[in-house]
């Protein structure tokens, strides 16, 4: 027994030598090396005025100093453990992340340096204009607020951080905002009613005082040289509009990863947005791991753009709620009227990707969601909004309050059609084919179809290579339901409209109605509990 144990302490002992020695070696890699001498650059006194050749200037630091400097009278001890998970209670509940890891790791914390090894040996101007920080927030847990704030104030050129503005979208307790005011540069405003994402960062953007404005998302932590890069890009250009790699911070550890630097931001027609692959013969080209990349939107919660072509370009679109579709309006508008999108392989942000909201939205999670790129799609995508409504029928006839302002926004600014950012931006998005889109209304086991010059049912028929034109869809290319009603139903004026599951005869105020099975359709009063008066839509491949 005695001598299990002391070989077992013998073995401990050598795997903790050998742990030590791997975790030197790896702190003397050229990577990790320059991960902490660049952001001692930054934090200690390299004036901003030097050719800042970032990471290369080797200067060891205790990283546990240099925040105090940095935080003024603020108590970061205090702050945290006033507001700590109760034993017993779930870790995920409040914020959907386990936020007892966060809060075990602290205000701060060291993470490893994710960028390729060239971009340590980058240069930037040495002048290069200072950005207001925009990081709007609804009930954010305190640990991954402070970190955000943190890590920006770490590592970044105090040069160039003019402020942090904190939006406070109404979260339940003033003080996770407030309390933060007190770290020097940290500055809060409360919204009085909830606003939503988009209507806090447009008031963060009028509050900011420098010309540059970069925002984040409430819970990330930037990393080594993260500003710099982007700085430069829409210095020289101010009409770029960039963002960083979005590393990945584990929602259940909060370890630290690093995402691919391959990709870019794409969507499919639904506006459903997904990370992808950079095409192929772009890869190709790509000689310069440090390069720019292309991207045709924007994920949508970190990035620089110069502010003055923000407010050229109109902000965002204030009538979108909550969350969700303001990262495509802006990407289309940013392209479609003279700018660019791109992504910057130098500079990377860690976010705690989520699976769920963790916060309640007032008009219910899907309504917000289908409004907000209702009219990201009615004001932008042209002829293409079509395929937008054939990938979410249910948008079809949902409240999107008027987009008067922002047509005249559009008309203003002398933007492209989406047909040129089709061609120009994202040649990749296929245009579906009009058979994979077409849907047909169906009854029970049976499918409208016209007879002549009258309506019936028949059996449904998948389209094949015998396609049945008679078939009668909801949506079938860009006609909706009235227009397919109207043609073979009915001569014009007449107007159908999809009422819940019934069909109703605009004119009449009749629905429609299968009566007998077999038999042709007719017109009776309303009935929606009624079998013969209920329509679904069918999509037939
Ligand atoms: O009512 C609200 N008020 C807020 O202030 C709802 C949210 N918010 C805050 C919230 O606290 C957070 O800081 O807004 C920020 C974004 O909300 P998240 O973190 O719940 O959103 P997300 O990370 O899931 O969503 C991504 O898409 C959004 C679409 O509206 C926004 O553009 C987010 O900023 C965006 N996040 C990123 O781009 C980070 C990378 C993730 C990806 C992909
Ligand atoms: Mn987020």
């Amino acid at each position: 027994m005695r001598r299990i144990r002391a070989n077992a302490i013998a073995i401990l002992t050598v795997a903790w030598i050998l742990g030590t020695f791997y975790y030197l070696w790896q702190d003397n890699k050229p990577q990790s090396s320059a991960a902490a001498a660049s952001s001692a650059s930054q934090t200690r006194g390299r004036s901003h005025g030097q050719k800042a050749v970032s990471g290369r200037l080797e200067i060891h630091r205790d990283d546990r100093t240099i925040p105090l400097i940095l935080l003024g009278s603020f108590d970061e001890k205090d702050y945290l453990s006033r507001k700590l998970l109760k034993p017993g209670d779930d870790p995920y509940r409040d914020h959907a992340f386990n936020v007892q890891e966060s809060d075990r790791l602290g205000g701060e914390r060291a993470i490893r340096d994710t960028r390729h090894y060239r971009c340590a040996s980058m240069s930037y101007d040495a002048e290069l204009p200072s950005t207001s920080i925009i990081i709007t927030f609804h009930n954010e847990a305190r640990s991954t607020l402070l970190r955000t704030v943190k890590s920006v104030l770490m590592r970044s050129p105090p040069s160039l951080v003019q402020e942090i503005i904190l939006i406070d979208d109404f979260s339940s307790d003033p003080e996770d905002c407030q309390l933060l005011a007190q770290i020097p540069k940290v500055r809060c405003l409360r919204n009085v009613r909830r606003e939503g994402l988009i209507r806090s960062r447009v008031r963060g953007a009028n509050a900011a005082s420098a010309s540059i404005l970069t925002f984040l998302d409430s819970h990330c932590e930037v990393n080594t040289d993260w500003l710099q890069p982007m700085i430069q890009r829409v210095k020289e250009d101010h009409t770029r509009v960039v963002s960083p790699i979005i590393d990945v911070i584990s929602l259940d550890n909060f370890a630290y990863l690093a995402a691919s630097a391959d990709l870019r931001g794409g969507f499919d027609w639904s506006l459903h947005f997904k990370w992808e692959q950079i095409p192929i013969e772009q890869k190709m080209a790509r000689s310069d791991p440090t390069q720019p990349i292309r991207t045709p939107v924007i994920a949508g919660g970190i990035f620089v753009m110069d502010r003055s072509w923000f407010n050229r370009l109109g902000q965002y679109d204030t009538r979108m709620d909550i969350w969700g579709g303001e990262n495509f309006e802006l990407s289309f508008r940013v392209w479609m009227c003279g700018g660019s999108l791109e992504i910057l392989p130098c500079s990377r942000v860690g976010h705690v990707f989520r699976k769920r909201h963790p916060y309640d939205f007032p008009e219910g999670n899907a309504l917000t969601y289908i409004k907000n790129t209702r009219r990201a799609a009615e004001v932008w995508m042209d002829e293409y909004k079509q395929y937008y409504y054939s990938a979410r029928p249910s948008a079809q006839g949902k409240v999107y309050g008027s987009i008067t302002d922002r047509v005249a926004l559009r008309k203003r600014l002398n933007c492209k059609p989406f047909r040129w950012y089709m061609e120009n931006v994202y040649p990749e998005l296929r245009v579906p084919e009009q058979e994979a889109v077409t849907s047909v209304l169906r009854q029970g086991g049976l499918c409208l179809e016209a007879r002549g010059d009258s309506l019936g049912l028949g059996e449904c028929r998948g389209i094949g290579a015998t396609r049945p034109h008679s078939q009668v869809g909801a949506t079938s290319g860009n006609q909706s339901t009235a227009a397919l009603l109207t043609s073979f139903c009915c001569p014009p004026p007449q107007k159908w409209k999809p009422k819940g599951s019934v069909l109703q005869h605009l004119v009449s105020g009749l629905c429609l109605d299968s009566q007998t099975p077999m038999g042709p359709l007719v017109i009776n009063p309303c009935r929606p509990q009624v079998a013969s008066q209920s329509w679904e839509p069918q999509i037939i491949t």
